[in-house]
């Protein structure tokens, strides 16, 4: 233990806990406290210990980035840890403050007693990891809150603030004021009073009719675990801990549930979602001290669906929004649009009516530029169309005040030409949100050749402000999302040509795990929207081959939901997509107009085609820049396109699976139709080819 993180006051040794950003338990912070301990235990002059937090947690938990490495289990691990506090000679009592999760919280609750400040988050948030609390936390945490209480801290991971615990065992006090003199004075009594060393261990625990409540949990836990094993292994350790015949033989069964959960892949998706999340948010040659612009008003140019959702972001995070129309009509639509999405959330009991009226007195309706001149950010979310993108942004050079953020929403139009129309290309930048604007994570932030680089910065942090997963993206056609799936589209296609209909694609990619097959999700989006790039595109690429099929439905005046009809038949106010005959005659005469025998194509054919082919376009991206990192693929591929958590993202996926067993397959379609797009991406096949991965 480093001197700074081993004080002496008086007859009590205080023990730092000083790893940062959070305190994660990393091996040197393991051996800083067992030294601690073992330290104020052979000094005479100690009569008790106190352990608590430097900076802005008490402890996060254990290091996530020593799993899977050698450092994680190396001596002292954290139940060696946990052996040195609970064998004590003299009482350790833990000061918690901000926040005490996951090993962080079960080295507390291994503490003879336990202080805390109001407001520390309190939480055992293993399980959104992909894991399950691995150090005492099934078995101690029961014992002090409660079975059910625990169950549900446990199962859910979401954390409490600790003055909701305040009445139960797990403290014995709550401190106002300095946590450090509150601790101290703590220790002071605890010395006097000769109070005895009590460990939660020793606690009894009982549950009459806990086989009743086990078996609810685990009815009520199943189906929501979907396919993630770590909630119903979190029962299990639960329940061992009334069951077992003794706590060890009940730590023994978590032991056994966490070393199986954390080489789950299940787990890996998860921690690599973590990480993943947090890395998107950094960009390589931004430094992390950049100056922000200050944003506290914001404009939002077009009050449609887009325009709308966008300025719900704002209004949840408390931000004044001024939302512009050239229509009376249209801008009254927009604002009752937003009132009608908060009064179903207040009906859903997810707003208050406080809430709700204080988001709306935010909004500001207008149909005049001159109520936008002292925004700070101005997010365009016009009609889609280079013209009329030129128009706003020559509109908002003149009226914008200097220093006033520029942005587009823009899913496919160049950046760079619309940061042309002003003579401010530095401030301009293109956030594209994804419909529903206001309920999608995924938020492209799209780099401009002239963006500035606090521009950049400041957005990334607005978007952390508006619970927005940000991504950079470079400029391209379709940036990173929408040109992935342009491919994923193309093969979608020609799988109906060469054999299979809608329905057995979406339910083979369903199947795979993805929210929603490529059919219904165009039926959803709207099948317009890709008919209207196919068109821009057989101009612009000819060579580039697409399916007719989805062209013929459009023909056929078949949108999809919008329209009550797409690729399957809708019922008004139900969702199911029911398959439709004329649809299904259609691709079978396209086989036909083709010349091509229809083949019965494999679920595992339909998955490799439709995810490999984001894989290769993926490979491109990342070679040509326009993506900073992998993970921040599989972070658009995750929060934006319903590809399954618990695969991590494409590239996640295709790392998992093997590279080269991705470049076998694709060379084996290849020699298939339309087989020039499975060539390998030079990235891809080089690093199949050193044994390397994406990630
Ligand atoms: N280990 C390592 N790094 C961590 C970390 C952790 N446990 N938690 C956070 N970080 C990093 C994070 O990557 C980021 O790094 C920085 O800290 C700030 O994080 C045996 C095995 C603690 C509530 O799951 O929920 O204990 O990007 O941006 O919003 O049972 O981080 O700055 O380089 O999120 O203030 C269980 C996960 C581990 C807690 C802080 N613990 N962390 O939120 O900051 S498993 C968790 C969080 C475990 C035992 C098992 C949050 C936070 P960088 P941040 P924040």
């Amino acid at each position: 233990m480093s001197s700074e993180n081993y004080a002496v006051h008086g007859n009590v040794a205080v023990i730092t806990l000083n790893n940062p950003p959070v305190n994660g338990l990393g091996h040197a912070l393991r051996s800083g406290i067992t030294e601690g301990i073992t330290r104020a235990n052979d000094d005479a002059g100690i009569q008790a210990i106190v352990l608590i937090g430097a900076g802005k947690a008490f402890s996060g938990g254990a290091d996530i980035t020593e799993f899977n490495t050698p450092a994680a289990l190396a001596e002292p691990n954290l139940h060696t840890v946990i052996n040195f506090v609970e064998s004590s000679d003299k009482p350790v009592i833990a000061a918690l403050h901000a926040v005490a999760m996951g090993g962080g919280l079960e080295l507390a609750l291994a503490c003879h007693f336990r202080i805390a400040a109001p407001g520390a988050k309190i939480a055992l948030p293993e399980v959104k990891l992909g894991l399950l609390p691995g150090a005492g936390g099934t078995q101690r945490l029961p014992r002090v809150i409660g079975v059910e209480a625990a169950l549900n801290m446990i199962v859910s991971g979401a954390d409490v603030p600790s003055e909701q615990l305040a009445k139960t065992a797990l403290f014995d006090e709550m401190i106002e004021g300095d946590l450090l003199q509150g601790a101290l004075a703590f220790a002071a009594k605890v010395v006097a009073e000769k109070r005895p060393l009590k460990l939660v261990r020793d606690m009894k625990i009982d549950y009459p009719g806990y086989e009743a409540f086990m078996q609810f949990a685990r009815n009520m836990v199943k189906p929501v675990a979907g396919p993630f094993p770590a909630p119903l292994k979190c029962v299990d350790a639960v329940a061992a801990a009334i069951t077992a015949k003794n706590f060890d033989e009940g730590l023994k069964v978590e032991r056994e549930a966490f070393l199986y959960l954390i080489q789950t892949p299940e787990s890996k998706a998860l921690r690599h979602f973590f990480f993943g999340e947090r890395a998107a948010s950094k960009i390589a040659d931004v430094p992390a001290d950049t100056p922000l612009r200050k944003i506290e008003k914001v404009g939002v140019i077009g009050a449609g669906t887009m325009g709308g959702g966008i300025s719900m972001n704002f209004l949840n995070a408390g931000i004044p929004v001024t939302m512009l129309e050239m229509k009376q009509e249209a801008l009254d639509k927009g604002v009752a649009t937003i009132r009608r999405n908060y009064e179903s959330s207040l009906k859903k009991g997810k707003l208050t009516q406080e809430k709700l009226d204080s988001r709306m007195a935010l909004l500001k309706p207008s149909l005049s530029y001159d109520d936008l001149k002292d925004a700070d950010l101005i997010i365009e979310a016009v009609f889609e169309e280079i013209g009329i993108k030129e128009q706003v942004f020559k509109k908002l050079d003149e009226v914008a005040k200097p220093g006033a953020i520029l942005a587009s929403n823009t899913s496919t139009l160049d950046v760079n030409k619309i940061a042309g129309f002003t003579k401010r290309p530095g401030d301009v930048v293109g956030l594209h949100f994804f419909s529903p604007a206001n309920v999608m994570k995924l938020l492209e932030v799209v780099r401009g050749a002239a963006t500035a680089k606090d521009v950049l910065a400041t957005v990334m942090q607005v978007a952390k402000k508006i619970r927005k997963t940000a991504v950079i993206s470079g400029v391209c056609d379709g940036f990173i999302g929408n040109r992935m799936i342009e491919q994923y589209g193309r093969q979608a296609g020609f799988l109906l040509e060469e054999g299979c209909l809608p329905e057995q694609v979406d339910k083979a990619v369903e199947k795979f795990g993805f929210a929603m097959g490529p059919f219904r999700m165009g039926d959803l989006a709207g099948n317009d929207i890709g008919w209207a790039i196919r068109k821009r595109r057989y101009q612009e690429r000819p060579n580039m081959k697409y399916s007719k099929t989805g062209d013929l439905l459009c023909e056929m005046g078949r949108y999809g939901q919008k329209t009550g009809a797409g690729w399957y038949d809708y019922k008004p106010g139900d969702r199911t997509a029911y398959p439709n005959q004329q649809v299904n005659d259609m691709v079978l005469q396209c086989s036909k107009d083709l010349g091509l025998e229809r083949r019965k194509i494999s679920d595992r054919e339909i998955v490799e085609r439709l995810v490999y082919s984001l894989v290769n376009e993926a490979a491109y991206i990342l070679e040509e820049g326009i993506a900073q990192r992998a993970s921040d693929i599989d972070m658009v591929y995750l929060t934006g396109y319903g590809f399954p958590f618990h695969r991590g993202g494409p590239m996640l996926y295709a790392d998992t699976v093997g590279l080269p067993n991705v470049v076998n397959a694709m060379r084996k379609y290849a020699r298939g139709r339309h087989g020039e797009f499975w060539k390998p991406a030079p990235l891809l096949a080089k690093l199949a080819a050193e044994g390397k991965t994406f990630n």
